[in-house]
């Protein structure tokens, strides 16, 4: 049996820090290489620079390493990608033809796609979405996630590329602050809770979207790579959930720990990107092809955020 080898790109984002340490007490440390434009500390070995755009570092990497598996994450999300369309479209895409590329080339076992709930646009019935449903996105990161997708599903018809996709909802974690995201609201929300200060938000207070917490997040991502190829109906991005709710319930639930937290509703251009996506999501594939289920709802959520982030804060105070 070949030696399970992993490359991450984008590991030091919010999902791959936390994936990144599963799958290495999964595997092993030295199975897991992870890469990013920056070093975040200099425990992280084994660790190599990986701007995704640059082909000939990758196939390198690919090569030198003996990589059997890619969880490719690299990507700019969202709100950010509004600020550079053109370097969003660049990296999104291009950084998933590479990978896709490699896949067929070295026959790798597996790669895993990130896609979400911005592949959704004004057409996509809004409550309950099914998985297939018109996608017109109203972002550059939700044009290049939907293209992702496609080309996910043709490389796999096409090359037999086993790759595995999902759409993750906005992802609740304490291990990092999210940044360029539309559902970052409900991370930094806490930290200023946490902090014992006043919250500005930049979403409407009854703007629902669906959400998943970090530990739901990457069960769920590790249970699909491990799923039986033959199980997977579908190579383009299977919808998953886990909770749906607005900020003014997120703001009560907090409030339940710390009743004088005050927020503010003072929405920005993010709120109209939120508008355009759906509120709830209808998982049924994701639950009958690889028997998805989340564990975490909006209070046990709220309760292990809270606990997590006051360690963190107490320790960074001495
Ligand atoms: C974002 O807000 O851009 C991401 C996402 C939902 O894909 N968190």
């Amino acid at each position: 049996m070949k030696t399970r080898r992993i490359l991450i790109t984008g590991a030091n984002g919010q999902l791959g820090r936390v994936l990144a340490e599963e799958l290495r007490q999964k595997y092993g440390r030295d199975a897991v290489l992870v890469t990013d434009i920056q070093k975040i500390s200099d425990d992280q070995a084994p660790f190599e620079f990986l701007d995704i755009l640059n082909t000939v570092r990758l196939k390198e990497l690919v090569g030198d390493y003996h990589i059997t598996e890619i969880y490719h994450l690299a990507a700019i999300l969202s709100a950010g990608g509004e600020f550079n369309p053109l370097k969003t479209w660049n990296i999104n895409l291009n950084g998933l033809i590479s990978i896709l590329e490699l896949a067929n080339e070295f026959s790798l076992d597996r790669v895993f796609f990130p896609s979400t709930i911005a592949v959704f646009g004004k057409t996509t019935p809004r409550m309950n979405t099914p998985q297939d449903v018109p996608l017109l996105p109203t972002t550059v990161y939700g044009i290049s996630k939907t293209s992702g997708e496609l080309l996910c599903n043709y490389y796999h018809k096409r090359y037999n590329v086993d790759v595995r996709s999902l759409r993750y909802p906005g992802i609740i974690s304490y291990q990092s602050i999210p940044a360029g995201g539309t559902t970052d609201y409900a991370v930094e929300i806490f930290h200023a809770a946490v902090k014992g200060e006043k919250y500005v938000c930049f979403l409407k207070e009854d703007t629902r979207l669906p959400m998943m917490y970090i530990d739901d997040a990457i069960r769920g991502t590790i249970e699909l790579m491990e799923a039986d190829a033959s199980k997977l109906g579908i190579r383009y991005g299977y919808n998953l959930a886990a909770m749906s709710f607005t900020p003014g319930e997120l703001y009560e639930a907090i409030r339940t720990y710390y009743p004088n937290f005050e927020i503010v509703y003072e929405p920005d251009f993010r709120q109209q990107i939120a508008e355009s996506w759906t509120e709830s999501i209808d998982d049924s594939e994701a639950r009958k092809d690889w028997s998805w289920q989340e564990k975490f709802d909006l209070n046990a959520m709220v309760e292990v955020m809270i606990t997590e982030l006051r360690k963190y804060y107490q320790n960074s105070a001495q």
